[in-house]
């Protein structure tokens, strides 16, 4: 049995989907932000953030694309191209594009003070060009799908940017309005009745 540590809408929906969607037992339990400064989460995640997952065997693993890159191996299945193949390493390439990339923008566009040592007045420069990096990094995915990240079949890279998505400030909407193929995945997407129960989960 996995066990997944999240927060409602945050990181942990790309892992709750994942093991969702791949079938496999797990248990999500959501723990409020104050948790993650404990020292019970601070041993799980010395970075103090979700999600964190407990594997079958007790031992935890961090970071959200590396649980997906994970996940995918140890429970092979239609959602994720065989390793070794060019669709794995698209498959793989995307994973790390949107977590190290777009994930780490959206960070600096939410939490702009933590990124400036000038309080106030330095985060909203911080805040504005996370602001134009997320949109040049929609643009480049955008014109990557073919329908889909890995190609022409759905992967759970898809699943990625799909919560990334759902992060779009103001709305999801209207990053679809700028971006028709994101907008069509998410919509093939929530379709889903795997992406339908972990929405609900999380709502
Ligand atoms: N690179 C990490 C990022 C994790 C992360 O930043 N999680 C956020 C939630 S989306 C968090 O726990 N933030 C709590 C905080 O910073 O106080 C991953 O992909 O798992």
């Amino acid at each position: 049995m996995y066990k997944l540590i999240g927060r409602k809408g945050s990181g942990s929906m790309a892992p709750h989907l994942a093991l969702e969607e791949l079938g496999v037992p797990y248990t999500i339990t959501f723990v409020e932000r104050e948790h993650l400064s404990t020292p019970e989460f601070l041993k799980l995640n010395p970075m103090g953030r979700v999600p964190a997952l407990v594997l079958p065997t007790g031992q935890t693993m961090v970071e959200s694309a590396a649980m997906l890159a994970y996940l995918t191996t140890a429970h092979p299945s239609e959602l994720a191209p065989k390793p070794g193949t060019l669709a794995h390493a698209y498959f793989l390439q995307w994973l790390v594009f949107l977590s190290a990339n777009v994930y780490e923008t959206y960070l600096r566009f939410f939490y702009a003070d933590r990124y400036t040592a000038s309080g106030e007045a330095g985060a909203a420069p911080v805040k504005a060009q996370a602001a134009a990096d997320l949109e040049k990094q929609f643009g480049i995915v955008e014109a990557a799908l073919l329908p889909c990240l890995a190609g022409p079949d759905l992967t759970l890279a898809d699943h990625y940017l799909y919560m990334l998505s759902t992060w779009y400030d103001p709305t999801a909407a209207a990053l679809y309005a700028k971006h028709p193929r994101i907008g069509a995945l998410a919509k093939r997407l929530e379709g889903r009745a795997a992406v339908q129960k972990v929405l609900k989960e999380n709502a």
